[in-house]
C-alpha cells in the first residue's frame, strides 16, 4: 500500500510538473508570438498606410475634380492656388467619339481618357496663368484660372 502510494504519487508530481511545463510552454507562446507578429503586422500596415496616403494628400497640395460629360467638363472653368503641387482628376462620367481624348498644351498632355478618374499631377504656375484644355480635336474646352 505505501508502496503503491509513493507511486502514484511520484506519478502524479510528474504528471504535475509535466502539465506546468506544458501551461508555462503554452503561455510562454501565447504571451511571445501574437504581441510580436501584431506589432509587425500593425507597424507594416502603418507604414504602407502613410506610403500609400501621404504622396497623395501633401498637406500643401490641391485637388481639382472636373468631370467628363458627353457636353463638356463640369466646371468649365476650375480655380487653383499659384505655385502649389496639384492633382487634376478628369472623372470620365460619359466618355464619346469626341471627349475620349484630352490635351492640355501648356502641361504637355495629350492622351486618352479611361472611364472615371483620369489623375495629372503638376505644378501650377504664377497667379494670372491660365490652363486651357480641349478634347483631342479642340471642340469641347475648359481652363484652370490661377489665382
Ligand atoms: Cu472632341
Amino acid at each position: 500500500m505505501n508502496a503503491n502510494n509513493a507511486n502514484a504519487r511520484k506519478k502524479y508530481m510528474l504528471f504535475a510538473c509535466l502539465s506546468l511545463l506544458l501551461v508555462l510552454f503554452a503561455a510562454g507562446c501565447a504571451q511571445q508570438a501574437p504581441p510580436s507578429s501584431s506589432t509587425s503586422a500593425v507597424s507594416g500596415a502603418q507604414a504602407s498606410a502613410v506610403a500609400t496616403t501621404a504622396p497623395a494628400t501633401p498637406d500643401d497640395a490641391q485637388v481639382i475634380h472636373i468631370s467628363v460629360y458627353g457636353y463638356g467638363y463640369d466646371p468649365p472653368i476650375a480655380y487653383a492656388k499659384p505655385n502649389t503641387k496639384t492633382k487634376l482628376i478628369f472623372d470620365a462620367k460619359e466618355l464619346t467619339g469626341c471627349n475620349q481624348q484630352i490635351q492640355i498644351p501648356s502641361l504637355g498632355v495629350f492622351s486618352d481618357l479611361k472611364k472615371g478618374e483620369n489623375v495629372i499631377e503638376f505644378t501650377t504656375g504664377p497667379s494670372g496663368s491660365v490652363i486651357d484644355y480641349a478634347c483631342g480635336m479642340n471642340m469641347l474646352k475648359g481652363k484652370i484660372v490661377v489665382s
